[in-house]
C-alpha cells in the first residue's frame, strides 16, 4: 500500500451526483479547488427522485456562484430495478436542513448521458476523470451509448461500495445496490476504476472540531455546509448510530485533487448480481499478487486532517458569492424557495 503521488496540472472532471448532503460538499470542494477544472455536473436518481436531486444540484451551484459549467439531468430510474431512495438519511427533499434558493442556473437541455459523452469526446484522450457520487446508471448508459469514451476517460473515481462493510445491507453500499447492473458494467469496462468506498469514507467524519472550523469561515456557503452537516449528523445518529456523520462524496473529489491523502490498493473488484444475501456487494479479491490486467483499485486509508483542510480551503476560496451588497444565502431563499 503506497501513498499516491500528487498531480501537477489541474484535473478535468465531470461530477455525476444525486445531492444529497455529501454530494453538495463534493460539488463545493470541486468548485473551490484550484487544481480542479469542473467541466460538467450531471444528476441521476438516487438519494431522491431525479427532479429533486436536480433541483438540489442547481441550488448548490447557485449558492456557490458557479457559472459557465453545464448542469444536466440524467436517468430517472435504474437500468433494471425499481427506484429506491434514501429519505431516512437525506430527508424528503434529498437535501433537508438548509433553506434552498431559487436556482439562477439554467439546466442544459441535453440528457446527462449525452453531456458526459460530448464532454469526454471534446477533450484530449486521457484528460477527463469521471467522478460519480451516486448510482452508476448514467455512467453505464454513457459507456454503452458511446463505447469510445471508455478508452478516452483518464479514470473513474467513484464513491460507492466497500470491501469490508455495507450501509444498505450487511454487505452492500447504497450507490451500488440501487443499480447493481449499472455498477457491473462500470466495474467491468477497461477504464481504470478507483473505488472510494465506505472503508475510506467512514474515516471522513464531520467531527465537532471540523464543524467549528467550517463555522468560523463565516460565509454563506460555509453556513450552508454547517446546516447540511447538522441535519446529516442527526439522521446518521438516528438511522445508523454514528456519533459523527461520514461525509462520503467529497472523498472521491479529494482523491482527484491530491491522491497522496488516500492510500489505495490494486485488487480485482466485481459486483454480485445473484446473491440472495449479497446483491450489490463489491467483491474484492485481496489475494496477492493482483493480475497484471487488473483495472480496479480500492481506497484504504484517509488522511483526515488534510482531507478537511481541502474542504475548508475550498470554502474560503469560494467566499461569499452573493455578498455584492448585503445578500446572504438566507436572503437568497426567498419567495418560491423551500
Ligand atoms: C449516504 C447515502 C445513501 C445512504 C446512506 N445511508 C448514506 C448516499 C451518499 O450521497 C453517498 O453518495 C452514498 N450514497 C453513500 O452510501
Ligand atoms: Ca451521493
Amino acid at each position: 500500500m503506497e501513498p499516491n503521488p500528487q498531480p501537477t496540472a489541474p484535473r478535468k472532471i465531470i461530477l455525476d451526483c444525486d445531492p444529497g448532503h455529501d454530494d453538495a460538499v463534493a460539488l463545493l470542494l470541486a468548485h473551490g479547488s484550484p487544481t480542479i477544472d469542473l467541466l460538467a455536473v450531471t444528476t441521476v436518481v438516487g438519494n431522491q427522485t431525479l427532479a429533486k436531486v436536480t433541483r438540489n444540484a442547481l441550488a448548490v451551484g447557485t449558492i456557490a456562484g458557479i457559472t459557465g459549467v453545464p448542469f444536466a439531468a440524467g436517468c430517472d430510474r435504474p437500468l433494471v430495478r425499481s427506484i429506491e431512495t434514501a429519505p431516512d438519511i437525506h430527508g424528503e427533499s434529498g437535501m433537508d436542513g438548509p433553506a434552498l434558493p431559487e436556482s439562477t442556473i439554467e439546466l442544459d437541455p441535453r440528457h446527462a448521458v449525452d453531456l458526459i459523452i460530448d464532454t469526454v469526446m471534446a477533450h484530449e484522450p486521457g484528460t477527463v476523470t469521471l467522478v460519480p457520487t451516486a448510482g452508476l446508471t448514467n455512467i453505464a448508459m454513457a459507456a454503452r451509448k458511446e463505447p469510445r469514451i471508455v478508452e478516452r476517460v483518464k479514470e473513474v473515481v467513484l464513491m460507492g461500495g466497500g470491501y469490508h462493510v455495507g450501509n444498505w445491507s450487511a454487505v452492500a453500499e447504497f450507490n451500488i445496490i440501487i443499480d447493481p447492473e449499472a455498477a457491473h458494467i462500470v466495474f467491468n469496462e477497461k477504464w481504470p476504476v478507483v473505488m472510494v468506498g465506505l472503508d475510506l469514507t467512514h474515516q471522513a467524519l464531520a467531527t465537532t472540531d471540523v464543524v467549528e472550523r467550517i463555522d468560523a469561515i463565516g460565509t454563506g456557503p460555509a453556513r450552508f455546509v454547517r446546516e447540511l452537516m447538522d441535519f446529516f449528523a442527526a439522521t446518521y445518529k438516528d438511522a445508523q448510530g454514528f456519533d459523527f456523520p461520514p461525509v462520503h462524496d467529497p472523498c472521491a473529489v479529494a482523491y482527484v485533487i491530491d491522491p497522496s491523502i488516500v492510500t489505495t490498493r490494486k485488487v480485482p473488484v466485481n459486483i454480485e448480481l445473484q446473491g440472495a444475501l449479497t446483491l450489490g456487494m463489491t467483491v474484492a479479491d485481496f489475494r496477492a499478487p493482483a493480475p497484471a490486467d487488473c483495472t480496479t483499485s480500492v481506497a484504504v486509508d484517509l488522511d483526515h486532517a488534510r482531507f478537511w483542510d481541502l474542504v475548508t480551503d475550498a470554502l474560503v476560496r469560494i467566499g461569499d458569492p452573493h455578498d455584492g451588497g448585503s445578500q446572504s444565502t438566507a436572503d437568497l431563499a426567498t419567495a418560491g424557495g423551500k
